[in-house]
């Protein structure tokens, strides 16, 4: 079977690194940075190099294309592709693996002529970690995108995503007309790094993708009183940041007890106002993220955790302010994507093993439009979201190959 070449891509993976390196390692590019932008330009390039149409759309998404100028229903495309925005100090291939390696069997299609009757293209989808908006490109793209939100939509550090898109010279008003005619699609299929230890620890090469997390977060605001730190006798003290400590406690272990066992919660964002060593926090502001493959569970859980927070409130004599930030929905991966993937896995003589993904992905809105299904490689460690994330070469070859048979015969 014919193969694509591990060489370019690792090379592509080390350029494309290089945009927000940070010096001990790892890398830290925001959508719509600087260093992000000029990673935009250099994988436009690269994909121009490759013998692809490239263009970018309204909601800053990259395409490269064989076969095809722009989608439509005339000639229904297969899709692949994943992001090139990282979490703060993250690591090289999250995103970025799914990125390149279809750029790579695309290369390898054209430079073999290899069959394939519908076009094939490879999207890097912008602001995929959410720092302004989760999944924002290609919910623009899916017709997802909530327009009248995009003037409240910012970063944790309050920078909005409007100031952001416009300096790098887009204008964020235009952004829901990214949306495709779905008859333009024919399937998606995006490469991306397990981020997780279930594949290492079965010893398996390929992981083929049934269902993808939703994720919902909240603002938990606990509200009690500024006080002096010294003299305010402790039974007196209306402690915000007690209140939210207690709170994030007891939330944590009702979602493990009480959740599907695939279910995880995190608070990953936390704020005392005003602050300062000699105040009592007046309040204690949580953003609570919960995760599930399952709606139902989901929603419950949530539920649940809105009522534990008025109860630890009551107890503690504070106020509760709780507001829902997003929600993206579970998503279900298409049969024929499944089939496609484990008939490849096993032509080329590969053990594939089906899981969900307890990440959220483009791929999550892709479904709502098309067939769309995702291959996991494992992660080394099962790390990701720091700077020592990292799966091995051979890990990528077997994937970006599995990538490219699959790509040819959903485009059969
Ligand atoms: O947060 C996630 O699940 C994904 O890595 N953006
Ligand atoms: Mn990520
Ligand atoms: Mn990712």
């Amino acid at each position: 079977m014919e193969t694509m070449s591990i060489h370019r891509l690792d090379a592509r993976i080390k350029g494309l690194a290089r945009f927000g390196a940070l010096p001990g390692g790892g890398v830290t590019r925001s959508c719509w940075s600087p260093a992000h932008e000029e990673a935009r330009a250099w994988l436009s390039g690269e994909m121009r190099a490759a013998g692809l149409t490239t263009w970018v759309d309204v909601a800053g998404n990259v395409f490269g294309a064989l076969g095809a100028e722009r989608f439509t229903p005339q000639t229904p495309a297969v899709l692949t592709g994943s992001h090139i925005d990282t979490v703060p100090e993250g690591g090289i291939l999250d995103g970025a693996l799914g990125v390149l390696a279809g750029l790579e069997c695309l290369h390898t299609v054209a430079e073999k002529s290899l069959p394939h009757r519908r076009p094939l293209v490879v999207a890097a989808w912008s602001d995929e970690e959410g720092r302004y908006a989760s999944l924002f490109g290609s919910r623009a793209f899916c017709g997802l995108l909530d327009m009248s939100r995009i003037d409240s939509m910012a970063a944790v550090d309050g920078e909005r995503l409007v100031e952001a898109m416009t300096r790098a010279g887009f204008d964020p008003t235009k952004a829901g007309e990214a949306r495709v005619d779905p008859a333009a699609l024919s399937a998606y299929v995006e490469l991306h790094i397990e981020q997780g230890p279930r594949l290492e620890e079965a010893g398996i090469p390929i992981g083929v993708v049934e269902a993808i997390v939703g994720v919902r977060r909240s603002r938990v605001t606990f509200v009690g009183q500024a006080d002096h730190a010294g003299t305010t006798p402790m039974e007196r003290r209306r402690d915000g940041f007690l209140a939210a400590a207690d709170y994030a406690l007891k939330a944590r272990d009702h979602v493990v007890k009480r959740g599907s066992g695939r279910s995880v919660t995190n608070f990953g964002v936390v704020r005392v106002h005003p602050g300062v060593t000699n105040i009592v926090p007046a309040r204690g502001e949580l953003m609570h993220e919960m995760r599930d493959p399952d709606p139902p569970t989901l929603e419950r859980l949530a539920r649940q955790c809105d009522a534990l927070a008025k109860r630890v409130a009551k107890r503690r004599g504070v106020d509760v302010q709780i507001e829902r930030i997003s929600a993206t929905a579970p998503a279900i991966c298409a049969p024929r994507v499944i089939a496609a993937i484990e008939a490849v896995s096993g032509q080329l003589g590969l053990a594939s093993q089906r899981l969900h993904s307890a990440a959220g992905h483009d791929a999550q809105n892709l479904a709502s439009l098309t067939e769309a299904g995702m291959i996991f490689i494992p992660s080394t460690g099962g790390k990701s979201h720091r700077v020592d994330e990292t799966s091995d070469t051979a890990a990528i070859e077997r994937g970006a190959n599995t990538l490219l048979h699959t790509l040819l015969e959903l485009s059969r």
